[in-house]
């Protein structure tokens, strides 16, 4: 730990003298311009934020640190046997900015396995709720009873050092990654198996053990979670989960507090909950049409359908990417690999063949192409998880990894507390009659 911490300590106080000289030369350079329309519409396309851990490309999408995600797949190191990363190596990846070796995420692995004990008043809070609690409320409920255990909001309240900020800020976020799989699975054994829970393997890496508290013992599961908690982790800052993150740990709530709200975020149906919203959709279509297997005509029935009832078809479209997500296809290549034959899963390509061409038609769309949550319940659904509402919370244990280490850049760099200016329509109007100004100092 001290290690890899120390490594960080080097590399953030590189990257701060840097900004500093950026800053001193080039401070008041102007960044593009700003329409009046980006203001109303969630400031799309407007650069407001500096996160270092990944960037997206809308042609390409994601990279983490300059990695693509074949790339990673390719390069990051791999539980003995497996195939897919390990996303502790995309954790050290994003944190550090160098890929690991085999060695950096053994490393990693162990610091996560040391500091994964829940205490017992986690599970009692959990317990409180009512079983019906959607399992994104009792995640989000557990991380806020878990914050009893943070180090920086002790030691900020025995009055802390600015310079010392990160360095609390990093083991509270160690120790939350390491904690969640726990949490998670507890969730889920308690509302889906009756309770019949499984204690952790302090031998298995974090997504194998996961996948083991889960219940889910197939190797071949354990490989989707190491590939689906990889390729989840992170999409730049902009994004609610980030964003909203970032925005808390500002006001220097602590990363328990701070990945909270993220999670909030990631619970709205624009967002991560997209994932069970589309095994939902594709349930209710199933059932409507009355078969497992609608051919491409069908589909196309009621994707309109669908769309003439004023929703959104759930996995399509994006507000930066456009074109297939990245994260998209490395889910059907893995379902090519490892579950050809599957009905669903062969649903959700053929929805893929139909479904651009008619958020195309509408001509309003900018992005007709799957992102990420069209694909990942299909596979899910395989090896039996047929819980969608429980999907979020996956995404949720994975971004944890990208939004905690963008949280401590923040804290190293000392960035500033996020408080953009506001506007009123009325200001507005008279701005655009020339009798006020909209833009703040
Ligand atoms: N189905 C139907 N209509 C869609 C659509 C879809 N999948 N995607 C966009 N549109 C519509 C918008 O609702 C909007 O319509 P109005 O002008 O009538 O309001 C119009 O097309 C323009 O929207 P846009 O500029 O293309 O998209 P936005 O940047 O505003 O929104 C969203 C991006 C992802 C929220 C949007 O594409 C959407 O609602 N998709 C479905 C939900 C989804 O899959 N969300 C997950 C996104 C990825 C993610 O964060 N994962 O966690």
């Amino acid at each position: 730990m001290e290690d890899l911490k120390e490594k960080f300590k080097a590399k953030a106080e590189k990257l701060g003298a840097e900004i500093k000289t950026i800053l001193k030369e080039h401070g008041n350079k102007v960044v593009g311009q700003v329409q009046l329309s980006q203001i109303y519409q969630g400031m799309r396309g407007m650069t407001g934020l500096v996160t270092e851990t990944s960037l997206l490309d809308a042609q390409e999408g994601i990279r983490f640190r300059g990695y693509t995600i074949p790339e990673l797949r390719e390069k990051l190191p791999k539980a003995p046997g497996g195939t897919e990363p390990l996303p502790e190596g995309l954790f050290y990846l994003m944190l550090i900015g160098e890929l690991p070796t085999e060695e950096d995420v053994q490393h990693v692995t162990a610091v996560l396995q040391r500091r994964s004990h829940v205490p017992n008043h986690v599970f009692h809070t959990i317990e409180a709720l009512p079983l019906n609690t959607h399992p994104m409320t009792q995640f989000v409920v557990a991380v806020m009873a878990l914050q009893t255990e943070s180090q920086f909001a002790k030691k900020y309240s025995d009055g802390l050092n600015k310079k010392d900020y990160w360095d609390v800020v990093f083991d509270d976020s160690m120790d939350l990654i390491a904690r969640l799989p726990r949490v998670a699975a507890y969730i889920y054994r308690r509302k889906y198996k009756f309770g019949d829970h499984i204690q952790p393997n302090g031998l298995l890496d974090w997504a194998g053990n996961f996948a083991h508290m889960l219940g889910y013992e197939d190797d071949k599961f354990k490989k989707l979670m190491r590939l689906y908690l990889t390729i989840h982790a992170d999409h730049e800052g902009g994004n609610v989960s980030a964003h909203a993150t970032h925005l808390v740990g500002s006001a220097l709530a602590d990363p328990y507090l701070s990945f909270a709200a993220g999670m909030n975020g990631l619970a709205g149906p624009l967002h991560g909950l997209a994932n069970q919203e589309v095994i939902k959709w594709i349930f209710e279509m199933q059932a409507a049409l009355g078969t497992n297997t609608p051919d491409s005509k069908q589909i196309e029935e009621y994707v309109k359908k669908t769309l003439s009832e004023g929703k959104v078809v759930p996995g399509y479209g994006h507000a930066v990417l456009r074109q297939t997500d990245p994260r998209f296809t490395a889910q059907m290549e893995f379902g090519k690999k490892y579950m050809p034959d599957d009905p669903l899963v062969n649903t959700v390509w053929k929805i893929y063949e139909v479904v651009p061409p008619i958020l195309q038609s509408l001509g309003k769309v900018k992005n007709p192409w799957p992102n990420v949550d069209a694909h990942s319940g299909a596979l899910l659904v395989h090896f039996g998880m047929r819980e969608y509402e429980y999907y979020t919370v996956l995404f949720g244990v994975s971004r944890s990894l990208g939004v905690l280490a963008s949280l401590c850049w923040d804290r190293a760099l000392g960035y500033a507390l996020e408080r953009p200016k506001s506007v009123t329509t009325d200001l507005v109007q008279k701005w655009l009659k020339g009798e006020g100004e909209i833009w703040g100092d």
